[in-house]
C-alpha cells in the first residue's frame, strides 16, 4: 500500500529539511519563516473573501506614501506585527505601512533578525480582483544588542539571507529562497497547510515575455524606448516577445519567474517627485531580485546590480529590472549606449 501523502511535503517539514543544510542554523530563521506562513495564510483567508465582506473599498486613511489605504492593507501589516512582534526572533521590523522602523515592543525579549515587508502589494488592484501579494525579506541585525536601529534596516540586498513572496490569486502560493535555491508552496484551503508544487525553481532558458507599464512610454528615456523596441525583434533583436504587464508587481514577478522574460519599472519623467521610477528598493525590489538571482536571473537598477545598493531611507525607490540575466544585461547595455 502506497504510503498516503508520502509525495506530499508541506512548508513546515520543508524548511525543517533546508535547515539541515545549514548545520549551525539556530532554527530561528526557521520559525520566522513559519510565521511568515502562518501571516499568509490569514491574509489569504481575508483577501479571497475581499468580495464578500465589506472589507472592499478604502479606509478614507492615507499611508506613508499618501496612498489610500485599503483596509485588507492595514489587515495584513497588522496581522504580519502581531505574529512576529512577541516571538524574540526580530531585532526591528519595516513595512510600507509604516514611515519609521517598527520597534519590538520592550516587553517581548529581542531577536537576531530583521524583517522589511510589503503587507499587500498591488493593493490598488483588489476591487478588480486581481492578484495581489506580500513581499518580505530578512536580514540579520547589524548592531549587537538592545533595540534593532533604522541602521539594521538599511541593510543592501546583498546582505539579504531569506526572501520571498505570497500570491493571492486563483490559488495562493508562497515562493522563497533562504540562499539554497527557491522553492513554490501551494496553500490547500481545505487543510490550511502549504504543500510544495513547485521545487528548485529555475528562470526557463528560453525567456516568452516582457513586463512593463507602455502607457508610460512617452515618459521614458532613449535608451529605454529602443530597449523596449528590441525586445519587440527590432533593433536587430534575434527574438520577439509578448508583452505581459498586470500591474501587480508580485504577479508579474511571479510570472517571469515560472515563464521567464523580463519585468521592468523603469526611471521615467511622469513624475518629477519620483524619479527614479515607484518600486520601493527596500521592500519590493530587493527581495524579488533575491528571488530571481536565486532561480539564476539578475536584477538591476539598470545600471548596475539592485542588490550593490546602499539604502539611504526607508522609502527610496529605484528603477528596476529583473528576469533572464541576458535580457537584462542587454538593458543595461541600451541605458549605458544612450541615455548618458
Ligand atoms: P503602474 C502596485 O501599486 C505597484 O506598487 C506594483 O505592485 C506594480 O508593479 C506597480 O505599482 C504598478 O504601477 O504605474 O504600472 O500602475
Amino acid at each position: 500500500m502506497t504510503n498516503a501523502g508520502s509525495s506530499m511535503i508541506t512548508i513546515e517539514r520543508h524548511i525543517f529539511l533546508e535547515q539541515a543544510a545549514f548545520p549551525d542554523a539556530s532554527g530561528t530563521l526557521t520559525q520566522l519563516l513559519y510565521d511568515i506562513a502562518l501571516a499568509g495564510k490569514l491574509i489569504a483567508s481575508r483577501t479571497t473573501r475581499a468580495g464578500l465582506a465589506d472589507i472592499l473599498g478604502a479606509t478614507g486613511d492615507e499611508n506613508v506614501q499618501g496612498e489610500e489605504v485599503q483596509k485588507l492593507d492595514l489587515y495584513a501589516h497588522r496581522t504580519i506585527f502581531q505574529l512576529t512582534d512577541h516571538t524574540g526572533r526580530l531585532a526591528v521590523m519595516a513595512s510600507e505601512e509604516e514611515k519609521d522602523i517598527i520597534a519590538i515592543p520592550s516587553k517581548y525579549p529581542m531577536g537576531k533578525y530583521v524583517l522589511v515587508f510589503d503587507p499587500l502589494d498591488g493593493s490598488s488592484n483588489i476591487d478588480f480582483n486581481v492578484s495581489v501579494g506580500t513581499i518580505f525579506a530578512i536580514y540579520e541585525r547589524k548592531t549587537e544588542s538592545g533595540p534593532g536601529t533604522l541602521r539594521d534596516v538599511l541593510q543592501k540586498g546583498s546582505d539579504i539571507v531569506a526572501a520571498g513572496y505570497l500570491v493571492y490569486g486563483s490559488s495562493t502560493m508562497l515562493v522563497y529562497a533562504a540562499g539554497n535555491g527557491v522553492n513554490g508552496f501551494t496553500l490547500d484551503p481545505s487543510v490550511g497547510e502549504f504543500l510544495l508544487s513547485h521545487p528548485h525553481i529555475r528562470l526557463p532558458e528560453r525567456p516568452k515575455y516582457y513586463s512593463v507599464n507602455q502607457g508610460y512610454e512617452k515618459y521614458w528615456t532613449e535608451g529605454i524606448k529602443r530597449y523596449t523596441r528590441w525586445l519587440q525583434g527590432e533593433e536587430g533583436a534575434t527574438q520577439s516577445l509578448s508583452l505581459r504587464y498586470i500591474g501587480s508587481m508580485v504577479a508579474d514577478v511571479h510570472r517571469t519567474l515560472l515563464g521567464g522574460g523580463v519585468f521592468y519599472y523603469p526611471a521615467d519623467s511622469k513624475d518629477p517627485k519620483k524619479p527614479n521610477g515607484k518600486l520601493r528598493l527596500l521592500y519590493e525590489a530587493n527581495p524579488m531580485a533575491f528571488v530571481i538571482e536565486e532561480a539564476g536571473g539578475y536584477a538591476s537598477t539598470g545600471r548596475g546590480a539592485v542588490r550593490d545598493v546602499d539604502p539611504e531611507d526607508l522609502h527610496e525607490r529605484t528603477p528596476l529590472f529583473l528576469g533572464s540575466t541576458e535580457l537584462v544585461r542587454k538593458a543595461e547595455e541600451f541605458i549605458g549606449q544612450y541615455d548618458s
